[in-house]
C-alpha cells in the first residue's frame, strides 16, 4: 500500500473515545523508547506529525490517525516505563487490554522490538498474550542501522528462534534512518486491511 494522506484525528483516553467509523485499525505496540514515534514518521513520510519523544512514558492514550482517508493507524501507548507507578501502569494496560480484546475495527498490532537485542521479556509477554487471543500480528525490529549486517543476521536468527516458541514465523528488520523495511511493513499491513 502507499500512503496518500494522513491526519491526526484524536487522541483516546478511554474506549468511548475511540473514532466511530468503520474503518479497520491497524495498531502499533512497543516498549518505550523502541522507536514507534520514528517508524510512524517514516511510514507517514513526515518528520514530525508523531512526536518523537525524549521524555518515555508521556503518550498515555491511545492516537489515532487516519490513514488514506480509510484506515486508522492508532498509536498505542508504550509499555514498560521504569519511572511510571505501578498502578499507573495496571491502568494503561486495561485501556489497552480492553481495546485490542474488543475492538471489531481492529484487524493486526504491529508490534516493535529493538534488533539490537534478544527480545525483551515485556515483548514476548505482549506477543504471546496476543497469539492467545489469537490477534494478528506483525513484528518488526526496529532500529536495524544500528547493526552491521552480520550483526543484524545473527540477531534475526536469535530473534526469530525466540519468537518460534510463541508460534511467530517473522520479523520484519526496519529503520527510520534508511527506510530499510518500509515497505515490506507496508505490504504486510496491507494484507491485514484490503478485504
Ligand atoms: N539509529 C536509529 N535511531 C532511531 C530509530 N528509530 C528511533 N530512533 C531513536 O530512538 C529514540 C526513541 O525514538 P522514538 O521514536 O521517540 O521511540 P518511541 O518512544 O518508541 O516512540 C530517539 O532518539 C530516536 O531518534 C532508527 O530506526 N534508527
Ligand atoms: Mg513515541
Amino acid at each position: 500500500m502507499k500512503i496518500k494522506t494522513v491526519t491526526f484525528i484524536k487522541s483516546a483516553a478511554a474506549l468511548h473515545q475511540i473514532p466511530p467509523e468503520n474503518y479497520p485499525h491497524v495498531a502499533f505496540a512497543g516498549r518505550s523508547n523502541v522507536g514507534k514515534s520514528s517508524l510512524l514518521n517514516t511510514l507517514f513520510n513526515r518528520k514530525k506529525l508523531v512526536l518523537v519523544s525524549s521524555t518515555p512514558g508521556k503518550t498515555r492514550l491511545l492516537n489515532f490517525f487516519l490513514v488514506n482517508e480509510k484506515i486508522y493507524f492508532v498509536d498505542l501507548p508504550g509499555y514498560g516505563y521504569a519511572r511510571v507507578p505501578h498502578k499507573m501502569q495496571a491502568q494503561w494496560q486495561r485501556l489497552i487490554e480492553s481495546y485490542i480484546l474488543k475492538s471489531e475495527q481492529l484487524r493486526c498490532v504491529v508490534v516493535l522490538t529493538d534488533i539490537r537485542h534478544d527480545i525483551q521479556r515485556s515483548d514476548l509477554q505482549l506477543i504471546e498474550w496476543l497469539a492467545l487471543n489469537e490477534i494478528d500480528m506483525i513484528v518488526v525490529g526496529t532500529k536495524a542501522d544500528k547493526l552491521s549486517k552480520n550483526k543484524l543476521n545473527a540477531q534475526l536468527a536469535q530473534n526469530r528462534q525466540q519468537l518460534a516458541k510463541a508460534g511467530v514465523t517473522a520479523i520484519t528488520p526496519f529503520s527510520a534512518v534508511t527506510g530499510v523495511g518500509k515497505n515490506e511493513l507496508l505490504n504486510s499491513i496491507d494484507v491485514f486491511v484490503s478485504d
